[in-house]
């Protein structure tokens, strides 16, 4: 039996609908998730260069790690190389909002901390940028996500999330994880 024009065209319709439906249910799904439960992609562009930035500036070793600023902000800085994060351990304080800085001297790297939504890539030149507010005290694991040569398995960073009674920088702002 020959199959009408007006057939065709019926069908391709309802397969057109379809489609837009699921684009549709995809957009909406993306909209919620950004919207309601605050997963979004990372949206910081902010370059670095990557063969001087242990040099100068803000990821020199005596910066690393946690450091509450004289207005209260507290930001702590990462260095992602192969294959270990530059200090190994952070503290930051509950219940308050925390900036999180990354960058890499070498290869793409990336970093988790497992047990929340912070989830984001190290791209050599740029700074990868989380803002977060951590409720649960405890030691959270940050393993690095992104292949990144042979040693990856064994790079991973730990995350002490204590009390702000317990978070107590020193003179220079600076809380460590050897200091406690
Ligand atoms: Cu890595």
């Amino acid at each position: 039996m020959a199959i009408g024009e007006e057939a065709i065209v019926r069908s391709e319709l309802r397969w057109a609908a379809v489609s837009i439906g699921v684009v549709s249910l995809i957009m909406l799904a993306l909209i919620y998730a950004g919207i309601v439960h605050h997963i979004n992609p990372p949206s910081n562009i902010e370059p670095i260069d990557p063969k001087t930035l242990h040099l100068s500036g803000e990821f020199t070793e005596a910066n690393l790690g946690t450091r509450v600023s004289a207005e209260g902000q507290v930001t702590s800085r990462i260095v992602a190389t192969q294959f270990t994060f530059q200090p190994r351990c952070i503290v930051l304080p509950a219940n308050q909002r925390v900036t999180l800085r990354f960058a890499t001297p070498d290869v793409i790297h990336g970093i988790l901390v497992t047990g929340t939504n912070v989830n984001t890539m190290i791209v050599p030149g740029y700074v990868s940028q989380v803002h977060t507010v951590f409720t649960r005290t405890g030691e959270l694991l940050m393993p690095c996500h992104e292949y990144c040569g042979l040693g990856h398995s064994e790079m991973f960073a730990t995350l002490r999330v204590v009390p702000a009674s317990e978070f107590k920088p020193d003179a220079q702002g600076r809380v460590s994880c050897d200091a406690r």
